[in-house]
């Protein structure tokens, strides 16, 4: 299977405010190195560099406005005087008045953003900007006849919606990839979302439409992040309706609860018969996983690969979370690896 990776995504490094502290973000570039060493290490196949796609190629995902500010948050943010990351410190929640942009860089982050979880710094553009070029070449390799690619992203991207960051993510990689996808004249385009946490990102950004089916098994938004949305009754609406599957489990599941949830979005997918599948891959369903409540074991996620290659449509796996990073390469590339045969 072909890998696309840049070494861009060491740009961003950073923080993120958890239990009420500064410290440094579980999301690191170590988590990527580790992957491609155990890409490398298991022979899965050529490594290749993103192609450089013009920021118009986000558009559709993501609203104009929004990718201008993370184009320039950082630049506003520093001209201020500031030498620290970037981090929002206020929200427009239920109540206030006004939804209207903020022309001072600190309302912008708090405007374009779900959480304090996703710093930007003067690397983070480039390194987001790399993350989905990953994912755009790897849809264009399965539109050349690819059966299938593995998008080594890092930023993650699934908790970024229409016009906010969060959960480490700034663009989302997978619907960036899927509306190409759709643009390059796809009809039907399904999204599977692996990761333990709910891709409330790509929920927002498809929720009224009939071209691209999001179906996530995750842990249950009643008391799992980002507790905003994954709940099994957003459905989806208009054109979308039905065509947004939310299977959320309880904490602690591990593969006899899992397994079977996973079947059923595997027939969810095959009855909306896609002819592209884009599957948003994280690993923190991993017993070992510092931040998440599943107890996944190693061999479970080659069950998972499994799964997915009996729906026999080109795949693209685009990389999401997954924090203990001493096992986190040799789980995604399990997947994989399952997905081979
Ligand atoms: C892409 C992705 O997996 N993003 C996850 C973002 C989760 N951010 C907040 C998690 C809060 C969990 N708090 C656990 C603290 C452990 N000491
Ligand atoms: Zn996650």
């Amino acid at each position: 299977m072909l890998t696309i990776y840049s070494t861009d995504h060491r740009l961003h490094h950073g923080v993120e405010l958890k239990d009420g502290k500064i410290a440094p973000s579980f999301e690191k570039p170590e988590r990527a190195e580790t992957i491609l060493a155990r890409v490398h290490a298991m022979g899965l196949g050529n490594v290749v560099s993103p192609t450089v796609y013009d920021v118009s190629s986000y558009v559709g995902a993501h609203s104009q406005r929004y990718i201008d500010f993370l184009a320039t948050a950082w630049d506003e943010w520093s001209a201020t005087g500031k030498t620290t990351q970037a981090l929002p410190l206020v929200w427009p929640v239920r109540g206030l008045p006004s939804i209207a942009e903020p022309m001072f860089v600190d309302g912008k982050l708090g405007f374009y953003s779900m959480d304090a979880g996703s710093p930007i710094n003067a690397g983070t553009w480039d390194a987001v900007r790399s993350s989905a070029n990953c994912a755009l070449t790897g849809i264009d390799a399965l539109a050349s006849g690819k059966h299938a690619a593995f998008a080594l992203c890092r930023p993650p991207g699934h908790h970024a919606g229409r016009e906010y960051m969060g959960g480490y993510c700034y663009l989302n990689n997978a619907a960036v990839a899927a509306q190409h996808c759709i643009d390059g004249g796809a009809k039907r385009v399904a999204i599977l979302d692996v990761d333990f946490h709910h891709g409330n990102g790509t929920q927002d950004i498809f929720y009224d439409r009939a071209d691209v089916l999001f179906v996530s098994i995750h842990g249950d938004p009643a008391v799992c992040y980002p507790y905003f949305a994954g709940h099994a009754d957003e459905q989806g609406v208009g054109l979308g309706a039905g065509l947004n599957v939310n299977l959320p489990l309880a904490k602690g599941t591990s593969w006899d609860g899992y397994s079977e949830a996973l079947h059923h979005a595997g027939k969810t997918i095959a009855r909306y018969a896609p002819e592209v599948l884009v599957v948003s891959l994280g690993v923190d369903t991993f017993e070992g996983d510092p931040i998440s409540h599943f107890r996944l074991r190693t061999p479970d996620y080659l069950r998972i690969g499994e799964t997915i290659a009996r729906l026999e449509v080109p795949t693209l796996f685009v990389m999401e979370g997954g924090y203990m990073v001493d096992e986190i390469g040799i789980n995604a590339v399990n997947v994989l690896l399952g997905f081979e045969g």
